[in-house]
């Protein structure tokens, strides 16, 4: 076990009037929330990317954070100092659950072959760390994104022999997910899209993103992987249009592709902004469709606009992931998975500590307060009462599909006039939830 963090032991939960800055106020694992342990509902992982490959590089600027384990260190070197430091790291801050990219933890080789085999040298030494910490793999992906053969896409570039090496990188990430014993396998489309539409076929790109995911689920079921499947929805960035754009994106795409048996979305909250949306529009979508699998727990600064991956500390945020995760029942195989990094100015190692405190009790909280106004039953209530004309009557005949539009025709002119409508009352509402926060 590495020992970078000699003044950090295992985080304690000290209670939210505690005044430890390296302490849990509010995630106390062991609690019981509505049945099950909040270590149970919220299943946290920690990304390997941020976590050990962050150094705070950006468009406009190199890394400001080399950290101690990576000084003077590269290539296969590099990656295998840096497998107990991470554990170290997850372990001191309670995760059950990590998650990684092929090329996250081991490096690109010269060939393919001798990227396969660095990857099998770390993957040796991410199991003993599981085995000796008991943290589980959240899920595993494939880096299809940064190598320049992936500059037009990997499953929908133009050049075929592009696919087929990403298809390889797939086969081989999908065997050592099931050797790691991967509760899921996640696909991001990195440069699944495009910047141009003057050079770009989009019908065939589209149905050969689906023939590469199609033979994924294949090749799983060949070598016995029982995970999850995940997409992860995202409009933009860094192509200008990603076809995998938002949950209702994604979704039509797996049921015109027969692939929805196969596959949940694991949303990400940075990505519903980039989209447009909020993360609880994302998640009511992907739950109403039976189809909400994990979340990549961040924030995005609204008034940059990028995907800037901050740790999430908004309350109202979390409260309304955590209610919409309640109402559908949770995240069985997926979990609250923190893709988030920390500033570019937060330098110190420590940091990383003080980002997924932070993250993990604000989810705390979410949870927490999602619960009281669930048993508190006053938002549920009225939003049942908003529909109470479907519940009897005509509402039930046009539900149960008795009702045609010449009977409604009919209907609507016998009465005159429809019932008078009831107020909304979103401000009522608003202030109902601030009683809980
Ligand atoms: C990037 C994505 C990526 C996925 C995994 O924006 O969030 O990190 O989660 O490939
Ligand atoms: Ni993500
Ligand atoms: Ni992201």
């Amino acid at each position: 076990m590495s020992n970078y963090f000699p003044s950090i032991s295992r985080l304690a939960y000290e209670g939210p009037k505690s005044r430890t800055a390296l302490a849990f106020k509010h995630y106390n694992p062991d609690e019981i929330v509505e049945g099950k342990t909040m270590r149970e509902h919220l299943r946290f992982s920690i990304v390997y990317w941020h976590t050990m490959c962050g150094q705070g590089a950006d468009m406009f600027g190199g890394p400001t954070a080399i950290r101690p384990w990576d000084e003077g260190l590269s290539g296969l070197d590099l990656a295998k100092a840096r497998v107990p430091v991470f554990f170290e790291i997850a372990e001191k801050l309670g995760m059950p659950f990590y998650a990684f990219h092929d090329r996250d933890v081991a490096p690109h080789g010269q060939t393919l072959r001798q990227s396969n085999e660095y990857l099998d040298t770390i993957v040796a030494l991410l199991k003993e760390q599981q085995q000796r910490t008991g943290i589980r793999l959240l899920w595993g992906t494939a880096q299809l994104f940064v190598h320049p053969r992936y500059m037009h896409g990997a499953a929908t570039s133009p050049n075929a022999e592009v696919f087929a090496f990403g298809a390889a990188q797939v086969k081989k990430a999908l065997e050592v997910t099931h050797e790691l014993g991967g509760e899921g396998y996640t696909f991001w489309g990195g440069r699944e899209g495009y910047s141009t539409l003057w050079n770009t076929d989009m019908k065939r790109e589209v149905d050969h993103l689906a023939k590469f995911l199609h033979m994924a689920v294949d090749y799983a079921k060949e070598i016995g992987f029982k995970g999850q499947f995940y997409i992860e929805p995202k409009p933009k960035e860094p192509t200008k249009h990603q076809y995998d754009s938002d949950a209702a994106a994604c979704l039509n795409f797996l049921r015109e592709y027969d692939l929805l048996p196969h596959f949940k979305l694991n949303l990400e909250t940075n990505h519903a902004t980039l989209a447009g949306h909020s993360m609880q529009h994302e998640m009511e979508v992907a739950g109403a469709a039976g189809a909400l699998g994990s979340i990549d727990a961040n924030t995005g600064d609204l008034l940059l606009g990028w995907d800037t991956d901050q740790f999430p500390t908004d309350i109202y945020l979390t409260t309304q992931c955590m209610l919409v995760a309640l109402k559908y029942g949770g995240f069985p195989t997926g979990g609250v998975n923190f893709d988030s990094k920390v500033r570019r100015e937060s330098i110190d190692p420590e940091d990383l500590f003080h980002a997924h405190i932070g993250g993990m009790d604000a989810f705390a909280r979410g949870l927490r307060i999602a619960a009281a106004i669930r048993a508190d039953g006053r938002l549920a209530d009225f939003v049942k009462q908003r529909y109470a004309s479907w519940d009897s009557g005509l509402g039930v005949s046009i539900e149960q599909g008795r009702e045609t539009l010449a009977s409604l025709g009919a209907f609507a002119l016998e009465k005159g006039e429809a019932r008078a409508n009831n107020s909304g009352r979103q401000e009522f509402l608003e202030n109902l939830i601030n009683e809980f926060i």
